[in-house]
């Protein structure tokens, strides 16, 4: 170790500070000190790098997401951004924090960071916010509120457009009430060798709807088609879907089918 040599023309303070600066006292001189800081090294900027990446979370409908990061290296600084990560094109205004919090969101997004200093920048991994919507309620009730009907022609039993369908079918099979259907009835059945099918078109999202099968011989005495024996299978059409009902052998002899359809 190397003391400072203070009255020795021949060296210079800088060769032996250089070497050991932590050696004064308080009794070394302000020269000597500003000497030391003038040619004390900088530490060096070691680059970034993630080493804690934000995770994938599921939120509802309306609500925000935290994401959470964090890297080494020194001082960094932070960019989020909307988008696949390393996609610097839709940077997000005033996210410049290693955590972010959303704004309310009603689509799935993903974010990424890049976390940067003068050595160097490292990109997070993309995590994706993804946003459950929210329920649909597609009941009797609103399902008449979005709708302009005739003064006193929107109740369950009226039929504004007189094609036999009450506005309660109307609800539940997804036609329009005030329209005469065309095209292909809403229920029908198919009967070949492979068995009967009941077939028919119901609206998406029924809250509080409930259909039942019933079978008879004579179009007087109704039975309910046992539940455990039915087949049933949902086909999405877009904007409604079509159900197919397959009998049990067993009520295949029944002449008539209805459908009954209760609410709660
Ligand atoms: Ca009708």
């Amino acid at each position: 170790m190397l003391n400072l040599v203070r009255d020795s023309a021949s060296h210079s303070y800088r060769e032996i500070i250089i070497i050991n600066q932590n050696a004064y006292s308080s009794s070394d001189n302000a020269a000597a000190r500003a000497a030391i800081n003038a040619v004390k090294p900088e530490p060096a900027t070691v680059a970034p790098a993630i080493t804690t990446h934000p995770a994938s979370v599921t939120i509802n409908s309306g609500a925000t997401a935290l994401l959470t990061t964090a890297a080494s290296g020194t001082s960094p600084t932070w960019q989020w951004y909307i988008g696949s990560a390393g996609v610097t094109t839709n940077p997000v205004s005033g996210a410049t924090s290693a955590s972010y919090t959303t704004p309310a969101l009603a689509a799935s997004t993903s974010y990424w960071v890049r976390a940067s200093n003068s050595a160097g920048n490292a990109n997070s991994t993309a995590a994706l916010v993804t946003v459950t919507p929210p329920p649909v309620v597609n009941n009797f009730s609103t399902w008449q509120f979005a709708r302009t009907f005739p003064a006193g022609q929107s109740g369950p039993h009226a039929d504004p457009d007189l094609d036999g369908l009450a506005n309660f079918l109307e609800f539940f099979h997804g036609t329009d009430p005030l329209v005469a259907g065309t095209g292909d009835p809403p229920f029908r059945i198919s009967r070949d060798s492979s068995g009967t099918r009941l077939i028919y078109q119901q609206a998406r999202d029924l809250v509080g709807i409930s259909a039942i099968y019933q079978s008879s011989p004579n179009l007087m005495n109704w039975a309910m088609v046992p539940v455990a024996g039915l087949v049933t299978t949902v086909r999405d059409t877009g904007a409604t879907r079509e159900v197919t009902v397959t009998m049990p052998a067993s009520s295949d002899p029944a002449g008539f089918y209805q459908i009954k359809i209760t609410t709660p």
